[in-house]
């Protein structure tokens, strides 16, 4: 049985969008049962953590003597048990994994930039000052995702583990109307979400930290 190790509490603003969440989603698409590992911050900064993540983060999944970390990495390894996920097809493969790297590597951080302004700097002059030309940025990835999208429904042939990344990196922009003025993009995000397993991976989720205290 594989295990998932996430954190074991959350500030609010959080829940539902731990990276913990992926791997979730990921899992319940490919039907493969899992255990999960809490963890408490101070643990994460352990010496003996840091061998599992050097980076004291989560996600980290332990696979028959594996220890995996890297959303994206974990998410290769689930796709290559899971057709499914990740197609057997070397060409199909490719283009997948291109997309993967795009999410993580093209997308991620533009958008993950927005986050760290608004949430952990909102009060700082020199945030707001910066928030335009990151705004610009992250709206040219936007519409460069919504023109690949005309006329499909998932970024590489049917629905990847490349999608499950890009949902979940669209979902960092909640709540800032910005995907929303795509109307493609809004749509397939929408699809993302709409799937079973994305719902379970949520709802398991938030079920873990609404019944935990939360962390400040
Ligand atoms: N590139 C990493 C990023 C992981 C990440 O940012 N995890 C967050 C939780 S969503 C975390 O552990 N934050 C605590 C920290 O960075 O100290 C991945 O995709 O796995």
């Amino acid at each position: 049985m594989m295990t998932l190790t996430t954190f074991r509490s959350v500030p609010p603003f959080a829940a539902g969008y731990v990276r913990d969440l992926r791997v979730r989603w990921a899992l319940e698409e490919a039907g493969l049962p899992y255990t999960l590992r809490l963890l408490a911050f101070e643990e994460a900064a352990t010496p003996a953590f840091r061998k599992e993540q050097p980076f004291s983060q989560i996600p980290v999944l332990q696979d028959d003597g594996l220890t995996l970390f890297e959303s994206g990495a974990i998410l290769l390894h689930l796709g290559e048990r899971c057709p499914a996920l990740l197609p057997a097809d070397a060409e199909a493969r490719a283009q997948v994994t291109v997309w993967m790297f795009a999410a993580l590597n093209s997308v991620e951080p533009y958008f993950a930039e927005l986050v760290s302004l608004a949430l952990f700097h909102a009060d700082e002059a020199w945030a707001a000052a910066a928030r335009p030309s990151a705004e610009a940025m992250a709206l040219k990835r936007l519409r460069d995702l919504d023109d690949w999208l005309e006329g499909r429904d998932w970024l590489a042939g049917e629905f990847s583990v490349a999608d499950i990344l890009m949902c979940t990196v669209l979902r960092l922009l909640d709540g800032m109307e910005l995907v929303e003025r795509f109307d493609r993009l809004a749509a397939y995000r929408a699809r993302c979400m709409a799937r079973p397993a994305f719902d379970e991976a949520l709802g398991d989720q938030l079920a873990l930290y609404r019944q935990l205290p939360a962390v400040a």
